[in-house]
């Protein structure tokens, strides 16, 4: 467990730069509320005032230079976000202003925050855990209502809760172990071998659980990649168009049309997908065609569904879709005929048949898109996901060190052996909620958040 070592007060400003109806200055540290004190004249001291309560007043400088009247919050340690004595100041939204106050605070030996310091002291203070904290960022980042869920479901706690549980499970099967180690002579094999492996298979089953979770988890944090792709004049800008109900890109009958990969997004039904409207594939002499087909390609390959297009005059390429299998795997594939509202009995096979003039068969289209990308499995509101690839590595680490266990204790090896590696998989699941942890990986979750929070 990192331990705080310093004991600064920070500040910074936790509102967007730039300009406001109000700004919000952030200050927390051992001196927070004296700081402060120094630079606001209320009605009352806000040493004296009690924590959670707002006070009115202005802010001035050593001059005497009125600079704004704001709203101050106190927050006395340990109820507050950071677990410190805490304060913030509301002021109206200009850069200016906030600015000015920043820097009255950092002249009264304040320094800036770092990205993430205020929930990285939170983490430190145990407010919160680790899976909580970096569930702070998704809360925020999360841009379609099934992440912002998702980041909800992992701030208040689910997975935390989950990987707890784990851990007493094995830790009661470690004391299952050191409790036969004390009885067992020495060079005796282990006596209860069966009770004790189905111990590790509970264990290993309830992993498996958490880990299968993870493409369901990934999807809803990070969205779906959709490549459309097919041969030229298929219709497949015609499609994005219709999905984004804009003119987003260029539709003509002349073939190659598309040239660029276009990149856009859409959240149906809360899921968040990116779209990649490709240049159809076909051999070609021509340079910036050339290009553009090679862009298709890379487009697919980091694709988590494609949609094959083909109409009903052109049919399928049955070479096309050769290559696409191998390039991304015969699961991830759509096929989609377009143009149906041309001919009806086209006797061409396809999993969903559509128009993108008349917009028939979209709905197919999009429930079909969601079941490939989340799958078939349906999870409630309170079931742990994990979603985050740090969580997924720990807890795939837990598993092999289970494994490892388990294969000894067949083996007929010795409780200390075991016990090693039992040992090991609990500290894999401490890690994921910060009870084990190193600086390298705490400077890893915090910098990628923003300074402020
Ligand atoms: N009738 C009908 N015409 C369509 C449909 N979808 C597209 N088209 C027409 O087909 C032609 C080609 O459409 P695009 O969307 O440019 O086709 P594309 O696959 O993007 O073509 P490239 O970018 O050249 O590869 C245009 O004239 C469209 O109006 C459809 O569902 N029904
Ligand atoms: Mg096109």
């Amino acid at each position: 467990m990192t331990t705080i070592k310093n004991e600064d007060t920070i500040v910074a400003l936790a509102t967007p730069a730039g300009v406001g109806a109000i700004a919000v200055i952030r200050v927390s540290g051992p001196k927070a509320i004296e700081t402060v004190d120094k630079i606001f004249k209320g009605r009352k001291k806000l040493s004296e005032a009690s924590t959670h309560t707002v006070h009115y007043g202005t802010i001035v400088t050593g001059e005497g230079e009125l600079i704004d009247d704001v709203l101050v919050s106190v927050f006395r340690k340990p109820n507050s976000y950071t677990g410190e004595d805490s304060v913030e100041i509301s002021t109206h939204g200009s850069p200016l202003i906030t600015q000015k106050i920043i820097e009255l605070l950092l002249s009264e030996n304040l320094r800036i925050a770092e990205p993430g310091e205020f929930t990285k002291r939170a983490f430190l203070n145990n407010r919160i855990d680790l899976t909580q904290a970096e569930a702070v960022v998704d809360v925020i980042n999360a841009r379609t209502e099934a992440s912002l869920r998702g980041s909800r479901n992992q701030l208040d706690g689910l997975l935390s809760q989950k990987v707890k549980q784990l851990r007493e499970m094995l830790i009661n099967t470690s004391s299952f172990v050191e409790l036969e180690l004390d009885f067992a002579e020495e060079d005796i094999e282990f006596v209860n071998k069966d009770e004790l492996i189905k111990r590790i298979d509970d264990v290993i089953n309830e992993i498996d659980k958490l880990l299968s979770t993870y493409s369901f988890g990934r999807v809803i944090r990070e969205g779906v990649n959709v490549a459309l792709v097919g041969k030229p004049n298929v219709g497949k800008s015609s499609l994005l168009n219709y999905i984004l109900k804009e003119s987003r890109a260029i539709v003509s009958e002349i073939p190659g049309t598309t040239r660029d990969v276009i990149r856009e997004e859409v959240s149906i039904d809360g899921i968040l997908f990116k779209l990649y409207d490709t240049a159809g594939i076909r051999a070609s002499e021509d340079v910036i065609e050339k290009e553009g087909v090679s862009r298709s390609r890379e487009a697919v390959k980091i694709s988590d569904v494609v949609l094959l297009i083909g109409d009903v005059e052109q049919k399928f390429s049955d070479d096309l879709e050769e290559e696409l299998k191998t390039l991304t795997g015969s699961n991830h594939i759509i096929k989609v005929l377009n143009k149906i509202d041309l001919k009806k009995e086209s006797g061409i096979d396809a999993d969903v048949k559509v128009s993108a003039i008349t917009g028939e068969g979209i709905e197919e289209l999009f429930r079909i898109m969601k079941a490939k990308a989340i799958g078939s499995e349906s999870y409630t509101e309170k079931t742990a996901v994990v979603s985050n690839i740090r969580h997924y590595d720990c807890l795939k680490r837990a598993k092999e060190s289970l494994q490892i266990a388990k294969e000894s204790t067949e083996g007929g090896m010795s409780g200390e052996f075991i016990a090693v590696d039992l040992r090991r998989a609990e500290d894999s699941l401490a890690e994921i909620i910060g009870e084990v942890t190193t600086d390298d990986i705490l400077n890893n979750i915090f910098s990628k958040f923003c300074i402020g929070k």
